[in-house]
C-alpha cells in the first residue's frame, strides 16, 4: 500500500467519505487510491473555490467532515476565500493540498509556493506530512482535529512522493475533542440578569438555532419576557411553520441600533457581542448600548442545548410558558416582481423540510418574516462575508442531504463569482434550484457608498449592463 492509498483507506475507516477535489499533477497518486478505494465518493469542481464552499456545506447539513483535494499553493489560494467563509462558520473539513515531491522542492519550479504560510490564517490546524509512513497518521489526526468541539480546518500538506512511497497502512482516528458542556456558573449568571427585571435579550447563534435551542428559547422568553434575536449571519437556522421565529440584528448599523439601545442585558449563546460589519465615519462599532452588560452563556463549541435547558429549569420556565406567534399569512403573490412579492412567493414555495442558502444580499432583506410561516426548513448564510459562497455551500449540502430540496437564493454579483458550482450540480444530478435575484448592478455597494460618506455612487457600481 503506498501513502496515498493509506490516507484514502484512512479517512473512509474514519467516516470522511465525500472528497471534493480539483488535483493536478502532484495529486495524481491520491486521485488513483480514491479511484481504488471503495466507500469514496469524488466530487469534481471546476474551480477551487467550489471545492472549499462544497466542503463547507456539506459540514454545516451533515455534521461530520468531508475532504478536499487542491493543487498546490495556487490551488490552495484559489479556494481560501471560501476556506475563510467556513472557518467563521466553525465547519470542519479535511483540507488535503498536494505539494511537490519533497526531493523537488529546493528547485524553485513554478508552482513551488509557501503552503503552510498560505494555510495558516484560514486553518485552524495545518501540518506537511514528511513521509509516505506518517501520511496516514497525520490524515487521522486531521480528521480528529476536523471532527472535535469546535471543528477546525484541518489543512494536510502532502508532498508527492509520500504519495507514492510504501506506507505502512492505516491509522486509527484519535479521539475528536469534545464539546465541553457547558458552565453551570454561567447559567446561573445569565439567569439572574433575566430574573432582573430590567430588559434583557437572548442572543443566539450555533447549536442554539436547532429547533431544541429554539423551543427553549421560547420557553424562557414567555416566562421571563426577554427579547430572542439571532446574529445577523448564523450558520443554520431551524426556521419555519411550529419552529419559535427569531428576527436578526439588522445589517444597517442604523436599523440594529434602534433595536438593540433599550437592554440593559444581553446573554450571548454561542453569539458574539454585536459589532457592525464594517466601520464607518460617527457610527458605533460596538451596537450595544452603553451600560448594557454582556454576559458570555455558551461558547463555541459549548452545548448550548444542554445550557438553556439548565436555563429554563433555574428560571422555572415550562413548556406551557411558550407563547404563539403571529405569523404572516401566506398568499401566493400576482402582479410586478418587488422585493415584497418575492419574499411572500419564496416562502409559498419552500418545500417541506428544504434548505434554504441565502446570498441573496439586498432583495432578501424582507424575506426573513413571510418565511418564518413556510414549511419547516433549515437557513444558511455566509459567515465570513467573503461573496460566491451560495451556489458551492449549496452544492455540498446536496451532497450531504440527497433527500432534501436545496434552495440557493443569490444575487447576481455574487452568483458570477462561482458560477462553475452549475456544473458540479448538474453533473452529480443534485437537487439544487437557483434563483438568481438579476437587478444588473452591485445593489448594496450603493448604500455602502453613502455610509462610508465617499460621495455620490461612482459609475463603477451604478452602470447596468445590457
Ligand atoms: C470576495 C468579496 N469581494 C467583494 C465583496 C464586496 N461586495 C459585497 S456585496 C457585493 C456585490 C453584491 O452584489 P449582488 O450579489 O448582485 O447583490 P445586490 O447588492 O445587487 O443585492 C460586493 C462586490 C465581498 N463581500 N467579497
Ligand atoms: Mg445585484
Amino acid at each position: 500500500m503506498n501513502g496515498a492509498e493509506s490516507l484514502v483507506r484512512t479517512l473512509v475507516a474514519g467516516g470522511v467519505d465525500v472528497c471534493f477535489a480539483n488535483p493536478g499533477t502532484s495529486e495524481m497518486h491520491f486521485v488513483a487510491a480514491l479511484d481504488r478505494v471503495e466507500g469514496m465518493r469524488c466530487v469534481l469542481g471546476l474551480f477551487e473555490g467550489i471545492v472549499t464552499g462544497a466542503a463547507d456545506g456539506y459540514y454545516r447539513m451533515k455534521g461530520t467532515p468531508a475532504s478536499t483535494l487542491l493543487h498546490l499553493g495556487p490551488g490552495l489560494a484559489n479556494g481560501l476565500a471560501n476556506l475563510h467563509n467556513a472557518k467563521k462558520a466553525n465547519s470542519g473539513i479535511v483540507n488535503v493540498v498536494g505539494q511537490h515531491a519533497t526531493f523537488h522542492l529546493g528547485y524553485n519550479a513554478p508552482l513551488t509556493s509557501d503552503i503552510e504560510g498560505l494555510a495558516r490564517p484560514m486553518s485552524g490546524w495545518v501540518r506537511s506530512s514528511p513521509d509516505a509512513t506518517s501520511v496516514a497518521r497525520d490524515g487521522a489526526e486531521a480528521i480528529a482535529a476536523a471532527s472535535g468541539q469546535p471543528p477546525k480546518v484541518a489543512t494536510l500538506i502532502l508532498p508527492a512522493d509520500t504519495a507514492w512511497n510504501e506506507a505502512s497502512g492505516i491509522a486509527q482516528v484519535p479521539a475528536a475533542e469534545q464539546r465541553a458542556g457547558f458552565s453551570p456558573q454561567a447559567v446561573e449568571d445569565a439567569a439572574r440578569a433575566l430574573r432582573s427585571g430590567e430588559q434583557s435579550m437572548l442572543l443566539l447563534t450555533g447549536s442554539a438555532l436547532t429547533e431544541k435551542g429554539l423551543a427553549l428559547a421560547a420557553r424562557i422568553s414567555g416566562k421571563t419576557g426577554c427579547k430572542v434575536l439571532s446574529q445577523t449571519y448564523n450558520p443554520r437556522m431551524a426556521r419555519g411553520r411550529g419552529r419559535f421565529f427569531v428576527e436578526r440584528i439588522p445589517y444597517v448599523v442604523e436599523a440594529a441600533l434602534p433595536v438593540l439601545k433599550d437592554f440593559r442585558h444581553i446573554v450571548l449563546v454561542e453569539a458574539a457581542d454585536p459589532v457592525s460589519f464594517f466601520g464607518y465615519p460617527n457610527k458605533p462599532s460596538r451596537l450595544r448600548p452603553e451600560g448594557c452588560a454582556v454576559h458570555h452563556m455558551c461558547e463555541t463549541g459549548d452545548n448550548s442545548v444542554a445550557a438553556l435547558e439548565a436555563l429554563a429549569d433555574a428560571l422555572g420556565a415550562k413548556e406551557t410558558d411558550a407563547r404563539p406567534q403571529k405569523l404572516v399569512d401566506l398568499v401566493k403573490p400576482t402582479g410586478a416582481l418587488t422585493h415584497a412579492s418575492i419574499a411572500m412567493a419564496i416562502a409559498c414555495a419552500i418545500p417541506e423540510n428544504a434548505i434554504v442558502v441565502d446570498e441573496s444580499v439586498t432583495t432578501g432583506r424582507g424575506f426573513f418574516p413571510p418565511t418564518a410561516a413556510a414549511a419547516p426548513h433549515d437557513w444558511l448564510q455566509n459567515m465570513g462575508g467573503s461573496i460566491g459562497f451560495s451556489t458551492p455551500v449549496s452544492t455540498g449540502a446536496a451532497v450531504a442531504c440527497p433527500d432534501r430540496k436545496v434552495i440557493c437564493m443569490v444575487g447576481d454579483g455574487s452568483a458570477m463569482y462561482t458560477l462553475q458550482s452549475l456544473w458540479t450540480q448538474a453533473r452529480e444530478n443534485l437537487d439544487v434550484t437557483t434563483v438568481v435575484f438579476a437587478n444588473r448592478t452591485y445593489q448594496i455597494l450603493r448604500g455602502e457608498f453613502t455610509g462610508v460618506e465617499a460621495g455620490e455612487p461612482c459609475l463603477l457600481y451604478t452602470s447596468r449592463c445590457v
